[in-house]
């Protein structure tokens, strides 16, 4: 199953790298709009309600088959033209060795948040490479893409930013101060530690795309709390480093990031931009530029809608997508747990029904 395939006249894509989704990363349209879901996997389904009982999260995230079921769930369930990988952004923060367990209901919960000079100086001692070799990770990626076939299985990673807020914080945070405030208070702890957090991401996106992984995405959930200021001189450069050679095609996402778009084309690091649904697609394109797919943006509010409500969002959606090179539809943030899961159908239906 190798990516290209070699006439003597021409070298002709086939497999994932000819798929819908990678070929939007491309910015080319193609006759079907691919679409797939932020947390498709593993949020609103019973089959991996079933699946995880007695496993805890991050102990799911380790165990290749279990890893490698949940993340084929949605797409044999949905049709989505892609899987997402079965994770979660602090996974790589454990397989580095620090303590951090996901509490049910709550999120990420670190035992020695990281906030002092000196605790940074600790923690940027850890070698990035156990991360890159993660063993679990590279089998559950080759058990996924030997079931997927043609459709792309997308790999991620937690942006510096965003795992920064957990792991200073030591768990779910509103406005993600104290992160913020060591880029103003200890701008050279910020940096040794954003630096670190990118080499970590780096290395976790390096696992998923050796092993084979189609297309990758970097989740900055909440790098809208920061100013533009902020952005650019603390989180952008580190950010790129965690995209730079990835291997694949690249996503940046992030949320409540109106402010921050021009800034997301990371110098041109990424090949498309996930948009939250507070902007609409037409005006995230004509700031965004004509070198960048746009990927979003379904209110995941709607999801709870009359099917006729969600019918009406989706098609404006996809037309206001039109102003952009390319588009990948999605929603403007996560599956809420509470979506039923028929509607990601009917959706991922009238998707390919519409078409580009
Ligand atoms: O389909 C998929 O996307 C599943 C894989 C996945 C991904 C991409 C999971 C599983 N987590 C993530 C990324 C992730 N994790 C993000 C970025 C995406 C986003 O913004 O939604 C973030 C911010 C986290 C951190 C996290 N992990 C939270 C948020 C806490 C907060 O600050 O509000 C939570 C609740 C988790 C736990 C988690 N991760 C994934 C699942 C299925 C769960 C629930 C745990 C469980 O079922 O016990």
């Amino acid at each position: 199953m190798g990516a290209v395939s070699s006439t003597t006249e021409s070298v002709v894509p086939v497999g994932p790298a000819a798929s819908p989704l990678v070929r939007a990363l491309r910015g080319e349209r193609t006759d079907r709009l691919p679409v797939w879901f932020m947390r498709q996997a593993g949020r609103s389904l019973p089959e991996y309600r079933e699946l995880r009982v007695g496993t805890r999260m991050l102990d799911a995230c380790l165990t290749p088959d279990l890893a490698a079921e949940i993340t084929l769930q949605p797409v044999r369930r949905h049709g989505v033209d892609a899987g997402i990988f079965f994770s979660d952004i602090v996974v790589p923060l454990r397989l580095a060795g620090i303590s951090v367990e996901i509490e049910p209901g709550r999120g990420p919960v670190f035992a020695d948040p990281v906030r002092t000079a000196s605790d940074v100086a600790r923690i940027v001692q850890i070698d990035p490479e156990v991360v890159a070799q993660a063993e679990p990770i590279r089998e559950a990626v080759r058990l996924v893409v030997a079931e997927l076939g043609d459709t792309p299985l997308i790999g991620f990673a937690g942006a510096p930013f965003t795992l920064a807020a957990y792991l200073v914080e030591g768990g779910p945070s509103k406005e993600h101060l104290r992160a913020r405030a060591m880029m103003h208070a200890d701008p050279e702890s910020w940096h040794a530690l954003a630096g670190w957090l990118a080499r970590v991401s780096r290395a976790f996106l390096g696992a998923q795309t050796d092993a084979g992984v189609s297309a990758v995405q970097l989740f900055d959930s909440w790098a809208g709390s920061l100013s533009v200021a902020d952005y650019r001189a603390f989180v952008a450069p580190h950010s790129r480093a965690a995209l730079a050679g990835a291997g694949a095609p690249r996503i940046h996402f992030g949320v409540g990031t109106n402010h921050l778009l021009p800034d997301m084309r990371l110098e041109g690091t990424t090949d498309a931009v996930g948009v939250d649904w507070r902007t609409p697609l037409d005006e995230a394109a004509r700031v965004l530029g004509p070198d960048v797919t746009v990927q979003g943006n379904i209110d995941p509010a709607l999801l709870q809608a009359p099917w006729e409500v969600i019918e009406a969002h989706v098609r404006d959606v996809v037309e206001r997508g039109r102003a952009a090179r390319a588009h990948i539809l999605n929603l403007g943030h996560g599956v809420p747990p509470e979506t039923d899961p028929d509607v990601l159908t009917r959706i991922v239906a009238l998707a390919h029904e519409v078409g580009v």
